[in-house]
Formats: structure tokens, C-alpha cells, sequence
């Protein structure tokens, strides 16, 4: 009987830093999936399902970006810095917007802003 707490108390501290390396691995791969870095290039794709591919992008200002709908869904494009109003597209259909000046300009879908953001960064052709 008063062996028992002592014998949990070993194998709990023997296995904790196995378990807390697995945790650090799995926040690790984790991080590196979720993390947006942002992609060079005027064209995102709306892949299935429900989100924005790449999820950030960098262009010039006075690029006009392209934004196609390869979802089975109807989706938007709703720039949230000012909040403007929502470009729809159905699937296949694409729209597009020209970011005129330098910043960093967030979007969402409108149908499904819990599930659906990016964020274009322009950036100062003279820079
Ligand atoms: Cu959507």
C-alpha cells in the first residue's frame, strides 16, 4: 500500500519529458502548416474547400490581383481594411481588385469569414 504512490510518482516523472517532446513535435509540424508566408505572385486560387491558396500574398502596387473560384461553392472576396463590399464569385467564376497603394489590406470570405482569410501585401514599387 505505501509503495503505490511512490511507484506513480516514478513512472509519472519517467515519462513526462517523452510527452513533452511529443507535444513539442506536434506544435512544431503544426506551426509550420498554419504559418502564412506570404507568396509573390496576382493569382489566388479557391481550391475545395473553403479557403484561399496561397493565403498571403505580396505585389507591386497598382497590381491588379486575380482570385478564381475552384470550389463547388459560391465564395467572396470582402477586403476588411476599410471593409468593402464583397466581391462574389460562384464556382469558376473569378474576380479581381487593383491595389492602387501600399499596405497591408486583410480579406475574408463574406459567406464564411470564420473559415475563409487572406491578406495581400503591396508594397511600394520604388522600394
Ligand atoms: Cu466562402
Amino acid at each position: 500500500m505505501s509503495l503505490h504512490p511512490l511507484l506513480h510518482a516514478s513512472v509519472g516523472h519517467s515519462l513526462r519529458p517523452a510527452l513533452a517532446l511529443l507535444l513539442a513535435l506536434t506544435f512544431a509540424a503544426c506551426g509550420q502548416a498554419a504559418s502564412a508566408v506570404p507568396v509573390a505572385t496576382d493569382h489566388v486560387d479557391l481550391p475545395r474547400s473553403y479557403r484561399f491558396a496561397p493565403e498571403t500574398i505580396t505585389v507591386p502596387v497598382g497590381t491588379t490581383v486575380t482570385w478564381t473560384n475552384n470550389d463547388n461553392f459560391t465564395h467572396s472576396v470582402r477586403l476588411l481594411d476599410p471593409e468593402a463590399d464583397p466581391l462574389m464569385m460562384k464556382p469558376g467564376e473569378q474576380v479581381t481588385y487593383v491595389f492602387e497603394r501600399a499596405g497591408s489590406f486583410r480579406y475574408d470570405c463574406s459567406l464564411h469569414p470564420k473559415d475563409m482569410t487572406g491578406s495581400v501585401l503591396v508594397e511600394d514599387s520604388s522600394g
